[in-house]
């Protein structure tokens, strides 16, 4: 059976290399992304079993995306292929430092999901549903589609873990925060980064805010890019775990992700909250080191031989 099962859309990812702009013609190089495909390649690396499923057009880039995940091991038994639709496309460059992204994927096939497509059997036999914040921006079926996955996973004992991952080019702060809220008090693990809390709760106040973090039924680790990361669990003192730099960064999209494949692997080996978070650091801190959103998330080996290296620092 599976560990983790995760869903929503991938796309095909087009950048230049370098420092040149999408605007200035040239060649372009080719990847995919999609934070919950990100994650269930990070799993599979880490030696989890971690299913994956979307709706992906009937075209080259989708059925690359397919074989590609089914090459790092992710279980793609559930994906299904339309021609309705093409498989979504996003675009990015990188400015002098600044990251922009652009986004070709209103109408895609993703974008159809649906309640109906949500398989309860395949749900229920993981112990862990991963859903992001990004589905349900997708449109209102999308919406549905996540609450029907989250009620199937109550139903039957599945831990729910939800990353909001806010993306304010798709929907906007009024229309997302109250699904974001209602998805947060789902879930066993919410994963946020801090400054997604202060937009939806609208306050730039700390200790409001992990005040109102502190109150929802779960766990909430709360990853703050160049700060601690912060674990609240209700009715306990607050954990603070230092946060793990990167050597040297070349992509930061893909480091929430790389960090909720690193925590989920922690919790699904059995880790403590507090391990599980250390091991999300290492792992969200590899991934900004090479452009592309998951193309340098660690195998289980890495992880062990960074490990190695650094407890040898230390003495
Ligand atoms: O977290 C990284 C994602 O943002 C990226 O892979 C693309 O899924 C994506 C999205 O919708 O932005």
């Amino acid at each position: 059976s599976l560990d983790i099962i995760t869903f929503g859309e991938s796309m095909g990812l087009f950048y230049p290399e370098g420092t040149r702009g999408l605007g200035q013609g040239g060649p372009l190089a080719q990847s995919f992304g999609g934070a919950e495909s990100n994650v269930a390649i990070g799993l599979a690396r880490l030696g989890c079993r971690p299913g994956w499923f979307s709706l992906l057009g009937d075209d080259p880039v989708g059925t690359g995306i397919h074989q590609a995940l089914r090459g790092e091991g992710v279980d793609v038994s559930r994906v299904r292929f339309t021609n309705e639709a093409p498989t979504g496309l996003m675009l990015r460059e990188s400015l002098r430092g600044k990251l922009s992204v652009y986004y070709y994927r209103a109408g895609s096939a993703a974008s159809l999901l649906k309640a109906s497509d949500i398989d309860a059997d395949y749900i229920a036999s993981a112990s862990i549903l991963h859903i992001t914040g990004i589905t349900p921006a997708l449109g209102e079926g999308c919406i549905e589609a996540v609450r029907e996955a989250v009620r199937i996973a109550k139903a039957n004992g599945v831990v729910v873990s939800f990353d909001p991952n806010l993306r304010l080019k798709l929907w906007s702060l009024e229309q997302a925060r109250p699904i974001l809220l209602e998805l947060a008090a789902a879930a066993d693990y919410f994963l946020p980064g801090y400054d997604e809390l202060k937009l939806l709760w609208e306050s730039e106040d700390e200790a409001f805010i992990l005040d109102q973090a502190a109150k929802l039924p779960g766990i909430s680790v709360i990853k703050s890019a160049g700060v601690d990361n912060l674990i609240l669990e209700p009715g306990k003192a607050p954990v603070r775990i230092p946060f793990e730099r990167a050597e040297q960064v070349v992509d930061t999209v893909g480091a929430g992700d790389g960090f909720c494949a690193g925590f989920l692997a922690g919790i699904s080996k059995g880790y403590s909250t507090e391990e599980a978070v250390r091991l999300g650091g290492l792992t969200g801190s590899l991934v900004v080191q090479a452009p592309g959103d998951w193309e340098a998330l660690p195998t289980w080996r890495e992880v062990e031989r960074i490990r190695g290296l650094s407890s040898h620092i230390e003495r």
